[in-house]
């Protein structure tokens, strides 16, 4: 009888203890930054005094859920700059930022893991219009001078490894213009924890289909651009580095024409936009570099070509693909001459879309492959076979 009821007891022990465990998980799961907008990362929420509609000159703003540092002005679609319109990239609002002015917001992360941040930019009238993206000690100045396409604003993308759980996610402008209101704009802010796939087994390339990626809005148009970042280690794209001074374009199936999967990159700006990563290989083996070339449906003007390196081998392919494909399969074969052998990818030309004549465009690469090459394995079968034969005739000899 006390056995029963000491063991019901102990299960209720048990049951109690595992639902206080299973909601502190959830709570501690709840307490961290989850993936996509930050508080007010798009800058809609009215502050507690309404937005101001004349916008200049009312100094510094209280921003809600950010904290704000120098000349940070809430901006509003339709509100002009001397004679220029300023771009709001969504929504009615946004914040700009004028010399040394800077806002934060904490986010709370998990220590070690890396997380990449995208947002929007748009410039002003400054002339060398920058940002300086960082989570100390982490930074990273980001060059707004290039317009990548027509409607005067971007997405960019930039990761950190977290250091601590709580971090601080800070924007600066580091401008020192005569007038201190010419400064960049920004908008839509989001975060996103980024994990790095497995290698797979017959395949040398990490995220060599780039489904693994920065945040995007599902229903923004215009893909995000990843700016030079040369460590693999903090890369928004897990696997690659964009080793040019230029970006490249990650772009979604949402928006644009992708080979494989919801995820590609769309190569800009001839060879200052370049992509590349070390795989692992064997000296002196035969490899096959295969990857989808195709085009991001976004009207670029013909003709599209890309340069594949692998090793000491480098090639341009041209884009003709079969009838109605929006893609066809490469190929180059290569002998790898260490044990990390590099493969990148840039555009050949410098392209622009047909219909506005000036956003840049170009080629799109998906399902990036390295294996060791077939002739390889079939030598290697031809020996084997040959061995075998050899033992079969010596012991047949013997006999
Ligand atoms: C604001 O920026 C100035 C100049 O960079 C700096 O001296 C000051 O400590 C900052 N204030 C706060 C509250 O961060
Ligand atoms: C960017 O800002 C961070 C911290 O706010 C600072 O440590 C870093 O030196 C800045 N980088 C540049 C290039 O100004
Ligand atoms: C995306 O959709 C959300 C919710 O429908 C909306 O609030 C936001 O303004 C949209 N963003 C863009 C860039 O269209
Ligand atoms: C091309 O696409 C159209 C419409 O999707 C289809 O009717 C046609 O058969 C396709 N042609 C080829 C050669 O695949
Ligand atoms: C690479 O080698 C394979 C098989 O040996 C061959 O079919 C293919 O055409 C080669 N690719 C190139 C680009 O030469
Ligand atoms: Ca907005
Ligand atoms: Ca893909």
């Amino acid at each position: 009888m006390r056995r029963v009821w000491s063991s019901t007891r102990s299960k209720w022990v048990s049951l109690c203890l595992l639902l206080v465990a299973r909601l502190a998980a959830v709570l501690a799961e709840d307490g961290n930054t989850a993936d996509g907008l930050l508080n007010n990362g798009d800058f809609e929420t009215s502050p507690s005094g309404g937005f101001s509609n004349d916008g200049l000159g009312d100094g510094p703003v209280t921003v809600p859920s950010w904290k704000s540092n120098g000349t940070v002005e809430l901006v509003e679609s339709g509100q002009k700059q001397g004679a220029m319109f300023l771009i709001v990239p969504q929504g009615t609002h946004a914040v700009r930022l004028g010399n040394d002015a800077e806002i934060s917001q904490g986010a709370k992360v998990e220590k070690g893991t890396l997380y990449s941040i995208t947002f929007g930019a748009a410039r002003t009238c400054a002339q060398l219009e920058s940002l300086n993206v960082s989570v100390p000690p982490a930074s990273q100045t980001i060059d707004l001078q290039t317009l990548y396409n027509v409607q005067g604003w971007d997405s960019y993308a930039w990761a950190f490894q977290a250091e601590e759980d709580n971090v601080e996610v800070i924007f600066r402008n580091p401008g020192m213009e005569d007038d201190p209101t010419c400064g960049p704009i920004i908008d839509d802010i989001a975060i996103k924890k980024l994990f790095t796939p497995d290698r797979p087994k017959d395949n040398a390339v990490l995220n060599g289909d780039f489904e693994e990626g920065p945040w995007m809005f599902r229903n923004a148009s215009l893909g995000v651009l990843l700016p030079t970042n040369l460590d693999e280690e903090t890369s928004s794209l897990p696997g690659w580095i964009v080793e040019s001074n230029r970006a490249v374009r990650y772009i979604d199936s949402y928006h644009f024409t992708v080979p494989g999967g919801k995820r590609a990159v769309e190569l800009l700006s001839g060879k200052e936009g370049i992509i590349s990563q070390m795989v692992e290989t064997t000296p002196n083996k035969q490899y096959r570099l295969t990857f989808s070339l195709g085009h991001a449906g976004d009207s670029c003007k013909q003709p599209l070509a890309v340069m594949a390196y692998a090793g000491d081998q480098a090639q341009s392919i041209h884009y003709t693909p079969n009838a109605n494909a929006s893609f066809q399969t490469a190929n180059l074969n290569f002998t790898a001459k260490a044990e990390r052998t590099r493969v990148a990818f840039c555009s050949v030309y410098y392209n622009t879309r047909s219909d506005d004549q000036s956003s840049l465009c170009g080629p799109v690469v998906d399902d990036v492959r390295v294996a060791v090459s077939r002739s390889n394995r079939n030598r290697l079968g031809g020996l084997r076979l040959m061995f075998g034969l050899g033992y079969v005739l010596c012991v047949l000899v013997l006999v």
